[in-house]
């Protein structure tokens, strides 16, 4: 791993909007299923992903969930049901109501919190269908109180049955019952403008490859979309007090999602630097992905000394990691300083797949120095707000005259005649207030 200086060090990546060719071609699915529904969405099943379907088949059934339980470990189910109570008990937390507020003049302002009416969730195919993210997606929806959320994955990537059976797993666990075996830039077609079997939704969320990224890009605003995430980031901020074999392990267990992926660390001690970086290559040798961690590490790690800690603190900040660690020998004397990171894992134990399978926070975390602006995943991304006005006569009356002055500032006459013909009714046009 190398350690680079820290004037021109960047975290951010290019975000990949695909090839004109590819745009052109999520294009055309996109407005074939809207134009044929179905009929389309089979085509592109047999034509994409191998597998000839009738519209009967699309959905996954009871007996098939059913069956996925017998293909799985027990002490999967266990895990994951543990994960789920976890998840759901830290998303609880974040639960808004509806507020109401009475004025002295019998108005009433409030804020109506209502809940999405339809969420599908995709699943990606392939080694990147993790179960953990299915939770991730479908546990904040629901607690949300989505009275329907539904999930859709292409339909050969389970072998001959179809389906993985931990994600089908997953998905009971977290309460998801309609699935269908469809999955691509089709897929997301079908969830924005609906076909004969699917129902379209009002958001679609989860992680995809480049045409479904471009296809949630193309049907935003027909419906809601969830942020397109990068590739995944550890920041580690490290003193001398922390285990180099622990901060080497914490850096490969990020590196080895993508080759993309970014582990980095931070630490005034040039010690640790030179101990971390010989305990990566180290541990590196003997990962079964070695080759993946190896090419994040290679173009995308790095570790940065910094004169002090608070140096390192502000580097962090400047990067706004997606995760960050802090391994400093007292992390909560140090936490409010950390402006920009999605999440913050605190101390010697609180590795990242903690947080990535088991603690309750959410996974799905801003990337790419957007942590700057956004937050993880959470409840209000599955709710909608409506303002609620009730002005009373007496309210009008007095406010009547302040409203006409702003309208007619604007030349918008029939706005203040709307004001103007309730106020002389009361025979107050025209006074002060
Ligand atoms: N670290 C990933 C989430 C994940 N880890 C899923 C394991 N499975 C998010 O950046
Ligand atoms: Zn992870």
């Amino acid at each position: 791993m190398k350690v680079v200086s820290l004037q021109d060090f960047d975290l951010r990546r290019e975000v990949d909007y695909g090839t004109p060719e590819q745009n052109a071609v999520v294009k055309q699915i996109v407005s074939d299923i809207r134009a044929e529904g179905d009929a389309a969405l089979l085509r592109y099943t047999k034509e994409l992903d191998r597998t000839e379907l009738s519209a009967g088949m699309l959905r996954v059934t009871k007996a098939e969930l059913d069956a996925a339980y017998d293909q799985v470990e027990d002490s999967f189910i266990q895990a994951i049901s543990a994960a789920a109570h976890n998840i759901r008990a830290f998303h609880m937390r974040e639960k808004r109501n509806s507020w109401m507020d009475l004025q002295p003049d019998g108005s009433i302002l409030g804020q109506i919190i209502r809940p999405l009416k339809r969420v599908g969730v995709y699943v990606p195919g392939g080694k990147a269908a993790y179960p953990s993210s299915v939770l991730m997606n479908v546990i904040p929806a629901q607690v949300a109180g989505v009275p329907e959320i539904v999930m859709v994955t292409p339909p050969s990537t389970g072998g001959a049955e179809g389906i993985n059976p931990y994600i089908l797993v997953a998905a009971a666990e977290a309460g998801v019952h309609e699935i269908y075996r469809v999955g691509g830039a089709q897929a997301i077609a079908a969830l924005a403008y609906g076909t004969e079997t699917i129902a379209p939704v009002d958001k679609i969320c989860g992680p995809g490859n480049i045409y479904v990224a471009l296809a949630k890009r193309e049907v935003y605003g027909a419906v809601d979309i969830d942020s397109i995430a990068g590739p995944s980031e550890i920041v580690v901020l490290a003193d001398e007090t922390a285990d180099p074999e622990f901060v080497a392990a914490d850096l490969l267990s990020q590196a080895e999602h993508d080759e993309m992926a970014s582990a980095i660390l931070v630490t005034p001690s040039r010690e640790l630097a030179e101990l971390v970086s010989s305990e990566v290559q180290r541990q590196l040798e003997l990962l079964p992905r070695r080759e993946i961690a190896s090419a994040s590490v290679q173009n995308y790690g790095a570790i940065i000394v910094t004169e002090s800690l608070l140096e390192g603190i502000s580097v962090v900040n400047r990067l706004a990691p997606e995760h960050l660690e802090l391994m400093v020998a007292d992390p909560m004397s140090h936490v409010g300083l950390i402006e920009n990171a999605g999440a913050i894992f605190l101390g010697a134990y609180s590795s990242e797949p903690v947080g990535d399978y088991f603690a309750g926070p959410n996974h799905i975390i801003p990337t790419n120095g957007t942590a700057r602006f956004s937050s993880p995943v959470d409840v209000d991304d599955f709710i909608k707000k409506s303002s609620m006005i009730y002005y009373s006569k007496e309210a009008l009356m007095k406010n009547g005259a302040a409203i006409m002055e702003l309208a007619r500032g604007e030349g918008l006459e029939a706005h203040a005649r709307a004001i103007e013909v309730r106020l002389k009714r009361e025979g107050k046009a025209g006074e002060e207030n």
